[in-house]
């Protein structure tokens, strides 16, 4: 393992934004970035996915019914030199050990952004870079892959960013900007992906056991009006009394707006991929066992949800 870098000496030109993950939301970020004429370098899992990234020619970016391809610089995750910023933009449960394989080419006072869904890996994160500064991101974009390097913006959204202890506004808020990013900063971000989060587990798990499209839900009213209840005690119990207020009506204005949607975690079980589900359902459990909640429909759900997982065998936290 290398010795850890030391800040490379003109700290004052522009951080190269590292991007460690060229998939949906990794790649959406890094293809508007590079075509806002911002320094941009991928990190491709290995030497392979980096032969294979050059000889696609570029990422490529389709929105609407415009594509273009970028060829955005790339090097291979297990040797990327110096990062002063990085964007980690895997999923929840490879955040964390994939931070500790940068944590060596991390510059002192190095940013990371992450941008997990969920909580608890933005936790696990800060612990393993103690020298970093964690930024959070809770967004509401939404794209996809049409194949490996060709990335799908495929709705609008927002992308919350502050730190968990929260902190003022950086400097390159305005890149984000510059870029077509939407971005604002909140010293609140907890509140966000508490939101967030408690909005995907009444929604996910749902759309996996009944394997329905978003919309469906409407037909499960009681359903999902009964974790609402338990989700907003959930919230009030862990002090996000703002992130709990109106949650009903704002679960059922996502289940109409993204009616036709299938959601991520529904996505992701019928591919065979590993869900996030240690870090929605399961976070959510956890916290509600810390504080002594019972929460008998959350537990119900993470309880079928897990047997679910198991016979598809996929891991069930
Ligand atoms: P994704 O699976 O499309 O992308 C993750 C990428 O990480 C993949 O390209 C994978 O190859 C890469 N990766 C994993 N290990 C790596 C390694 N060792 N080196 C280099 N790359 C590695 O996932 P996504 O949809 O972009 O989601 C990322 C996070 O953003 C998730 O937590 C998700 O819940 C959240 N999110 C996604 C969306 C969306 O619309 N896609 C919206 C909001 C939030
Ligand atoms: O964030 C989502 C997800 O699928 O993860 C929702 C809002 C439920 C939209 O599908």
């Amino acid at each position: 393992m290398p010795a850890p870098l030391p800040a490379p000496p003109d700290s004052a030109s522009p951080a190269p934004w590292h991007i460690l993950g060229a998939g949906s939301l990794g790649g959406l970020w890094a293809t508007r970035l590079a075509r806002a004429g911002l320094p941009v370098c991928l990190l491709l899992r290995d030497a392979q996915r980096l032969a294979d990234y050059h000889a696609a020619g570029g990422l490529t970016l389709e929105q609407g019914d415009l594509s273009r391809c970028l060829r955005i610089a790339a090097a291979s995750s297990a040797a990327p030199g110096a990062i002063r910023r990085l964007l980690l933009a895997c999923k929840a449960y490879d955040a964390a050990p994939l931070a500790r394989r940068l944590a060596p080419w991390l510059a002192p006072g190095a940013e990371v952004l992450l941008l997990q869904n969920g909580l608890g890996s933005q936790a696990e994160v800060a612990a393993a870079l103690p020298q970093a500064r964690c930024i959070c991101v809770s967004s509401t974009e939404g794209a996809f892959r049409r194949s490996t390097f060709h990335i799908v913006h495929a709705g609008g959204g927002d992308n919350w960013l502050g730190r968990l202890d929260g902190g003022p506004a950086p400097h390159w808020l305005e890149e984000l900007e510059r870029a077509g990013i939407p971005a604002r900063w909140t010293p609140q971000i907890a509140e966000r992906l508490w939101r967030k989060l408690a909005i995907n587990c009444a929604i996910n798990p749902l759309t996996v056991l009944h394997d329905c499209r978003n919309g469906n839900l409407q037909g499960l009213a009681g359903e999902v009006d009964g974790l609402c209840d338990e989700l907003q005690r959930l919230l009030h119990g862990v002090g996000q009394d703002a992130a709990a207020e109106g949650l009903h009506a704002e679960v059922w204005r996502v289940v109409v707006a993204t009616a036709a949607n299938s959601s991520s975690m529904h996505q992701d079980v019928a591919a065979g991929r590993r869900s996030e589900i240690a870090y929605l359902l399961g976070h959510a459990s956890r916290e509600a066992l810390r504080l002594g909640l019972p929460l008998p429909r959350l537990q119900a759900l993470q309880s079928r949800l897990q047997a679910h997982l198991r016979a598809r065998g996929l891991p069930a936290d």
